[in-house]
């Protein structure tokens, strides 16, 4: 039995309060979804069973160009971004698992291993940085790194990434998700082909350190740190990488890495169909890559990607993407923002499972293109919260997560332990 941070008592008490009106909601859309044909029972075993992982730099405050406005109580090693995650997974029951960015997180492998086990956490994909200087590193990686001009900067930068794989085996990590900040601001600066050149080659090496059982994810980002081009800049370059490499690469895709209106959800069913859709980072987005909490701006769009992904799981049992938030808190409590977030992932998950497939495909046979895109509609106008807050109860999570948090006083009692620090370390891949 695993340890809990937020008292049972307190949850319990909160809980008390909104059962009986849960159970009626469930009760009621249960008979709606009767109507149409779907058991309500076998979704909410579907949501229960569905995970997202947090990444280790979520739960502390983010920042901008601009500036960082630190929180309270913010964790101060990542043995308090473990406590955190795990609060977040008590209340939620939806992220059973803590990405690891080294090398912000790097401390004694067992013992990291042991401080998430002790609340019951796994660990998902480890994240390499290769995008900032590490103290005491031998290259800067201000003009690049694993397609840096200078061979001894490259090399270093595959060092790094063979090392995240190493402490990953230890932690019980299955994958390394590999984004590199590389690119230029000029045009002239660097030369594209010879730069993705050096970039297969370092990637060949990482990928020959590679488990058997591991996969690698290459992830793509159109602009940011560098403005004029990046090296890995669309699904396109992604696809690449990932063919050429071998069957253990993949491709992620970061929801907030595209420019504004690209079909994300067409390039999902593009990788599907290639067996190249490693996972997502998921977060939302207005103007580019604002890394806005999962669903806050654009929830339709969410479950157009999960729309494909359920089709995917419908075709393929053994279709299992990697699920991880990626997203800056700035102005909002991080625990808060990650439990929402989850939520949101999962709901969009709900709807997607609640479409007609059935009735989709037989109006995209007869180009009834408005039955077609209602049938979508009617899915993702379904409030499905009663299965997800039925889904968390039974699971011993929260009813509302977010008010089972604020009455624990969980907040405040960090803020008195740790101290605030001014900067600290955040960032957003
Ligand atoms: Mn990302």
């Amino acid at each position: 039995m695993s340890e809990t941070i937020i008292a049972t008592d307190v949850v319990a008490h909160d809980n008390a309060a909104r059962e009986a009106d849960l159970r009626r909601d469930y009760e009621t859309l249960s008979e709606r979804l009767d109507r149409r044909g779907i058991a309500i029972d076998a979704i909410k075993a579907k949501v229960a069973g569905f995970g997202v992982a947090v990444p280790s730099w979520g739960v502390g405050t983010g920042g901008t160009r601009f500036a960082r406005f630190p929180g309270t109580g913010e964790p101060r090693d990542i043995f308090d971004k473990i406590e955190d995650c795990a609060v977040i997974n008590e209340l939620t029951r939806a992220t059973p698992t803590v990405s690891l960015h080294i090398p912000w997180d790097k401390a004694e492998p067992n013992r990291l291993k042991q401080a998430a086990s002790r609340f019951g956490l796994g660990f998902d994909a480890m994240n390499s940085n290769t995008f900032s200087d590490a103290a005491g590193q031998s290259h800067s990686y201000k003009f690049g790194s694993l397609t840096h001009a200078d061979k001894g900067a490259r090399s270093q930068a595959v060092e790094h990434n063979l090392e995240c794989i190493e402490i990953g085996k230890t932690l019980g990590s299955k994958a390394l998700t590999v984004w590199i900040g590389d690119g230029s601001n000029f045009p002239g600066q660097v030369n594209f082909s010879r730069a993705f050149d050096r970039y297969m080659d370092a990637m060949r090496a990482i990928y020959d350190g590679l488990p058997d059982d591991w996969k690698l994810f290459s992830e793509h980002k159109m602009y940011e740190p560098a403005f004029y081009s990046t090296v890995v800049q669309d699904w396109g370059t992604n696809y690449i990488i990932a063919s050429e490499l071998g069957p253990k690469a993949y491709c992620l895709v970061d929801l907030g890495h595209h420019a504004p209106n690209t079909n994300i959800e067409q390039i999902v069913a593009r990788l599907i169909s290639r067996n190249k859709l490693g996972g997502f980072h998921f977060n939302d987005s207005k103007y580019g890559d604002d890394d806005l909490d999962a669903g806050s701006i654009d929830p339709y769009r969410l479950f157009l990607v999960f729309n494909e992904l359920v089709e995917a799981e419908l075709a393929d049992e053994s279709f299992h993407p990697a699920h991880m938030l990626d997203q800056s808190h700035n102005v909002t409590d991080p625990i808060e923002s990650l439990m929402l977030s989850a939520t949101e992932v999962q709901r969009a998950y709900a709807q997607a499972l609640l479409v007609n497939r059935e009735k989709l495909l037989g109006f995209q046979e007869e180009n009834d293109a408005l039955q077609a895109t209602q049938t979508l509609k009617a899915a993702f106008r379904t409030d499905v919260e009663p299965i997800l807050a039925l889904a968390r109860l039974e699971s011993g999570g929260a009813i509302d997560p977010v008010a089972a948090y604020r009455a624990s006083g969980y907040r405040a009692r960090v803020a008195a332990e740790r101290p605030a620090v001014a900067g600290g370390s955040g960032g957003i891949v």
